[in-house]
């Protein structure tokens, strides 16, 4: 998360419904979005967070969770900001890990002073000036007490409390890295627009402390090499991973394995691509631009198994997560016989995670069938042993309502279910290639593998459904990778 520019929007009354101030928003700028509900029940406010989750999903904006630990454990929530006198911020960690925003509410310089020895990721400064939306604050800091409390944070910090359109100008000049606002946007006839103006003044250029300045670093990706087959129809292969990539909020990058000629209907012809260009488009993109995470999708011939293998190998990748793509949904086989044996033997080890569905599953297995739910967790545990890599067994071909599909973690040594309802629609090509490409990305951003499968899970649900709403050719259409409703 970089917090040199933060927008947040606090959540508070509005005459506007929710999900829509919430998406009007991010579109205008906002990029990070607080729920602070003060007086309602956990299910409900579950049910809010999830709303605003599907909102905010391929947006890249993190939902953070105002007080309530339990509520974005139960959401897998980007984070929480924390009140003086909610949960400490050290027990939040340790019930949230290393990868949650915790953003922790300072009301004078004393609590500044303590908490730069704490593990959070930013202060709120509580409040800037006095505000109508918030009245048991404490003393506000003013602008002179803002750029004093700017100074002797080493943790970033966004201001809170009565900054407007008017004054946002003299409130980023004391050196704050952000701001957060409540009625400003949620009150205002045209939130998009609201959000809009008040980002312009949030550019670093419009910073000019020192103390903002010297908290200034360039951005940087994290970045995904997807190395797999193109689909001219745009909705697997190489073009589903690099959309699923960007809307999980990775850099993607591409090696392609294989040229396919392909659209919803299936798949019409397969042209391998020459090794050498093969392995010059990995080096070109590793030598250069780096990557954090690969995916790994179709790979045709033994011979590309051998140089991804190799490749792999020489440049120390390891957080690798491999899609064993053996046969088309509609049939076509994407992967020749002979590469089969070479796959399990020389590259599934090399992976941190491989994530085949059922039929896959089979032949991996060496031709078991997998009749039903209670199969599948021994068997992602026998494809754990046997290719020394963790699995995640998609569940999809099985005919239940309720899908469950299985994640056995064998660097925790931990089984967990990934349930969804199963959503009735023809638009399902792509998936496999999509979820592996958004575990790769959760992975690269340092996820841990079971909360980037539970993201990866919900990322994967949203699009699906979101998907299900169009007419895309005339066979199996692809999931809305960009899953933003209001385009
Ligand atoms: N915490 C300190 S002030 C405040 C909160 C939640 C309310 C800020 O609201 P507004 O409308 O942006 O002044
Ligand atoms: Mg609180």
């Amino acid at each position: 998360m970089d917090y040199n520019k933060i927008l947040c929007l606090v959540t508070g009354v509005s005459p506007h419904p929710l999900v829509e101030v919430v998406a009007q928003a991010v579109q205008g700028g906002c990029n990070m979005v607080q729920l602070r509900e003060k007086d309602m029940d956990t299910r409900a406010m579950i049910d809010e967070a999830r709303q605003l989750q599907a909102v905010l999903v391929g947006t890249g904006v993190p939902l953070i969770i105002n007080d309530r630990v339990d509520v974005a454990l139960a959401v897998h929530a980007d984070g929480v900001h924390l009140g003086q006198s909610d949960m400490d911020v050290i027990t939040a960690r340790r019930l949230l890990g290393d990868k949650a925003i915790i953003g922790l509410s300072v009301e004078n310089m004393e609590q500044v002073r303590l908490s730069n020895a704490l593990p959070i990721d930013y202060i709120g400064i509580s409040p800037v000036f006095a505000t109508p939306t918030k009245t048991n604050t404490a003393c506000p800091f003013g602008l002179e007490g803002t750029r004093q409390a700017v100074a002797l944070s080493t943790h970033p910090t966004i201001g809170i409390g009565g900054i407007h359109l008017d004054n946002v100008a003299e409130v980023m000049a004391t050196g704050l890295n952000g701001i957060a606002v409540v009625s400003e946007i949620m009150n205002a006839t045209d939130p998009l627009l609201a959000a809009q103006s008040l980002a312009a003044h949030l550019s670093p250029l419009n910073c000019s402390s020192e103390a903002a300045s010297s908290k200034l670093s360039p951005l940087t990706y994290k970045r995904v090499l997807t190395i797999a087959g193109s689909d001219s129809g745009g909705g697997a292969g190489i073009q589903a991973d690099i959309k699923a990539i960007s809307a999980c909020g990775c850099y993607a990058a591409s090696a392609i394995t294989a040229i396919t000629a392909q659209n919803t209907m299936g798949v019409q012809a397969v042209s391998p691509v020459p090794i050498d260009i093969l392995t010059g488009q990995i080096a070109a993109v590793v030598e250069d631009i780096g990557v954090d995470a690969v995916k790994i999708g179709m790979l045709h011939s033994e011979a590309v198994v051998q140089a991804v293998a190799q490749a792999l190998d020489q440049y120390g990748i390891t957080n690798v997560v491999l899609d064993p793509v053996m046969v088309s949904t509609s049939g076509h086989r994407l992967m020749e016989e002979s590469a089969v044996a070479s796959l399990q033997r020389d590259l599934l080890p090399q992976a941190r995670v491989i994530t085949p569905n059922i039929p896959e599953a089979e032949i991996l297995l060496g031709g078991v069938s997998l009749q039903q739910q209670s199969d599948l967790p021994i068997a992602a545990k026998q494809l754990a042993e046997r290719y020394r890599t963790s699995v995640l067994l998609k569940a999809g071909h099985l005919s239940e309502e309720c899908l469950v599909d299985i994640l056995y973690d064998r660097e925790t040594d931990q089984m967990i279910e990934l349930p969804s309802v199963r959503v009735h629609t023809p638009n399902t090509h792509g998936t496999g290639c999509t979820m592996s490409s958004a575990l790769a990305a959760y992975l690269a951003q340092g996820y841990s593998l079971i909360e980037a499968a539970h993201k990866t899970k919900d990322y994967m649900n949203a699009a699906i459904v979101a998907g299900a709403k169009y007419q895309l050719g005339h066979g199996h259409g692809a999931v809305a990778h960009f899953n933003r409703w209001w385009l």
